[in-house]
């Protein structure tokens, strides 16, 4: 059977189900464009291990029978779990109002049914969302949508062969993305810069590397530009034509020399220099990555970084361009929105971001109850000393739909077992490349697992709802949403992805933006009523408090977010939670390499070992996302350290700008 991989990951992999009797092996596609017959080390690893497992795997509803997190459940049947669970949501919604049952959701998968389709559901009911992307990169859309009035509609990665220069900013894809990483910007034409603080693989390949200090990107990005205005090289017909507002950033641009910008982020003059000539000489192709905007000004980073495109001409055009996530459904025959809707739901309550999440659930006033689905925030989310406690109050009705018993699963009074991505039909929309894909159905789930779909439609009937929208097949659903209808769907899973056109597809080609005055807003009358300043700011944001360290904690290449997290041979490959230190701080700190350190703030604290490394700058720590609080020696995991602190920007995580303290262990 030939599927996808539908993990919240750039690359989309073609995945390639062989079954020889009883013996299933799940792998890479050959024929697939993007992963070119190798799936990553995590998902071969996972897949062909505790995904197949029906020991490992949920496989019956449970309920709860002991004390909330010690993970004690009793096997109910699938009628009494419903039945159960929509009595107690109906109680809670006449009481008190269904916007105190909070809806969790992100990125267990990213497949359209399984990740929309439940949502028809929460609306039905009036619950309130917990905003899905605050978790993760609502910053940088928000900003790009001040600038460009959309922050979905990115470069068609095929353009680099068209590209003379590709900047990759603030993403890490030799984690996030192994296949690009691999083969398309392995595979770049033309040189690659990187712009990270840390010395990952991706920057160890590329031609230039700038290792501006965390938060420190807006100055960066005023210092380029000052480079290419001194020196004639943007594009001031360009600039004449579609930009607002350049002439008010113009006075700050002449102040932001290198040498000003060096000092402030770190990055040597003369980098600069060799990167604002390489870039603004194009055409260029800009990688905004998420780990970019996820500081306490990761907005205003993003809205300045997306200055550079609109300064030197660098769109419309083959090779050039910008890239965020390339969410746009439509522009390949989907109808997204129809997936979620019910008509005559009522008004939606204003959600809630991930950054409040610790605090509403321990308010009974707030939540009454908590149902989670695709997510894993006892893994995922800030404040998890804070987090978990409130999840151990007894009165919040907690329902977890999962494939595995996380540690989120352990506080949930109903547990409901979800089937995975192999078990059923549904359509993945990868959001780097411009493709549709099928996920095609190659086994039955273990037990009596089922997809999250069928798991919502159980519940609308079970609360008495009659709207046909919630009941809607799989097979309908998908006839629907996808222009083409089960025809289409049918070619997808015989022949394997479908690209949006045969060449590339030229980015913002009609050099019309959905702005309000339909140019790039470099000048924003939205952002300035949001309480934001007019234009882009050449910020820096503080560095560390004295003895302190910036901790950055991305992708790790062998988990994706928690996912994972309960393979045996990764928790093997990887080993103890680490944390890499520059050797000067190792110094400075008494800490040595493979030795135990404490790191502490006020939020909470955290054994890790050491890793000396001068991949990172002085003064900045990193230790990877992901891992499983319930399987560490002390049961934290980097989250524990992690406040909770919003960005300025669309209340959006800045879990890129903790701080800690960082201290040797005997
Ligand atoms: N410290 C730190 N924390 C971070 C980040 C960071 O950079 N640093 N990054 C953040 C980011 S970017 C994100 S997006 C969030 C992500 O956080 P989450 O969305 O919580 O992602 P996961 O931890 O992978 O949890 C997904 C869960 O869904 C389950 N699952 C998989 N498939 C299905 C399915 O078909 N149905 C159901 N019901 N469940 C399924 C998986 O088993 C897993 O338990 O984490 C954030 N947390
Ligand atoms: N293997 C794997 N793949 C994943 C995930 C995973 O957990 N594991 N998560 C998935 C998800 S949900 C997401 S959102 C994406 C995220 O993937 P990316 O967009 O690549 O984001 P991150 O991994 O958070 O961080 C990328 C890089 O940003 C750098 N960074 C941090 N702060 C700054 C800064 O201030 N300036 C600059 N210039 N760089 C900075 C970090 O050092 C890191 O190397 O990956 C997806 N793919
Ligand atoms: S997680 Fe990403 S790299 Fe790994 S198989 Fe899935 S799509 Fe490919
Ligand atoms: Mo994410």
């Amino acid at each position: 059977v030939r599927t996808t991989c539908p993990r919240d990951c750039y690359d989309s992999c073609g995945v390639l189900v062989v079954a020889r009797g009883r013996d299933v092996r799940v792998r890479g596609d050959p024929d697939h464009p993007v992963s070119r017959g190798t799936l990553c080390g995590k998902c071969s690893t996972g897949y062909n291990r505790e995904w197949l497992d029906p020991t490992v795997r949920l496989t019956r509803p449970l309920r709860r029978v002991g004390p909330k997190g010690t993970g004690a459940f009793e096997q109910i049947e699938w009628g009494e779990a419903i039945a159960d669970i929509a009595a107690k949501l109906g109680s809670i919604a006449s009481e008190s109002g269904a916007h105190t049952i909070l809806n969790a959701h992100y990125t267990g998968t990213i497949s359209l049914l399984a990740g929309i389709f439940p949502m028809r559901f929460f609306r039905r009911l009036g619950a309130r969302e917990v905003a899905p992307d605050t978790i993760c990169n609502m910053a940088g859309h928000v900003a790009l949508r001040y600038v460009y009035g959309s922050s979905a509609d990115g470069f068609d990665p095929r353009t680099i062969r068209d590209a003379a220069c590709v900047v990759v900013w603030g993403a890490n894809p030799s984690a996030s993305a192994p296949h690009a990483h691999e083969h398309w910007l392995g595979g770049a034409p033309c040189p690659v810069i990187v712009v990270d603080p840390v010395r990952t693989e991706t920057a160890r390949a590329a031609d230039l590397h700038l290792q501006p200090f965390p938060g420190s990107d807006a100055a960066l990005a005023f210092a380029l530009l000052h480079v290419m205005a001194r020196d004639g090289l943007l594009d001031r017909r360009f600039i004449a034509q579609y930009v607002l507002g350049f002439e008010e950033i113009e006075p700050a641009l002449r102040e932001c020399t290198p040498a000003w910008a060096e000092s402030v982020s770190g990055v040597p003059g003369e980098l600069i220099e060799r990167a604002a000539r390489m870039y603004a000489t194009g055409p260029s192709l800009l990688w905004l990555g998420q780990g970019l905007q996820r500081q306490r000004t990761g907005g205003n980073v993003m809205r300045a970084c997306a200055m550079l495109p609109a300064l030197t001409g660098n769109l419309g055009r083959a090779g050039a361009g910008f890239l965020y996530v390339n969410g746009e459904a439509s522009r390949r025959g989907i109808d997204e929105e129809y997936l979620g809707r019910v008509q005559g739901a009522p008004p939606e309550p204003a959600p809630l971001s991930h950054m409040d999440l610790a605090p509403a659930l321990a308010d009974p006033a707030t939540a009454r109850a908590l149902i989670v689905w695709n997510m894993n925030p006892a893994g995922s989310n800030p404040a998890q000393s804070r987090l978990r406690a409130a999840l151990a109050r007894e009165d919040l009705l907690t329902v977890v739909v999962d494939l595995f018993a996380t540690d989120t699963t352990a506080f949930a009074d109903y547990v409901l077992p979800a089937a995975s991505f192999l078990e059923f039909d549904d359509v993945v929309l990868p959001y780097f490349h411009l493709a549709v894909a099928a996920q095609a159905k190659a086994m039955e789930p273990p037990g009596v697992a089922l997809p999250n779909q069928e798991i919502f439609r159980r519940l609308s009937g079970a609360m008495g709802y009659a709207d046909h929208e919630l009941f809607e097949s799989d097979e309908d659903a998908i006839a629907h949403a996808l222009d083409g209808g089960s025809a289409r769907f049918a070619r997808l899973k015989r022949h394997g992805p479908e690209f949006v056109s045969r060449e590339p597809r030229i980015q913002f080609e009609s050099l019309q933006f959905p702005t309000p005055s339909g140019r790039i807003e470099i000048a924003s009358g939205h952002a300035e009523a949001d309480g934001h300043p007019r234009v882009p700011q050449p910020w820096a944001d503080a560095r560390p408090a004295a003895g302190r360290l910036r901790l950055l904690s991305p992708a790790s290449p062998w988990l994706l977010n928690t996912s994972f997290g309960n393979v045996e041979r990764i928790a093997t490959r990887l080993g103890p939670a680490s944390i890499a230190v520059h050797p000067a701080d190792a110094e400075r700190l008494g800490l040595h390499d493979g030795g135990e350190a404490l790191a502490r703030n006020e939020t909470g604290s955290l054994m890790l070992k050491v890793r000396v490394s001068d991949e990172v700058p002085a003064g900045v720590a990193l230790s990877a996302k992901g891992r499983w609080p319930g399987r560490e020696p002390r049961h934290w995991n980097v989250n524990a350290l992690n406040p909770g602190e919003k960005s300025d920007m669309g209340e959006s995580t800045a879990v890129h700008g903790v701080e800690i303290e960082l201290r040797p262990l005997r």
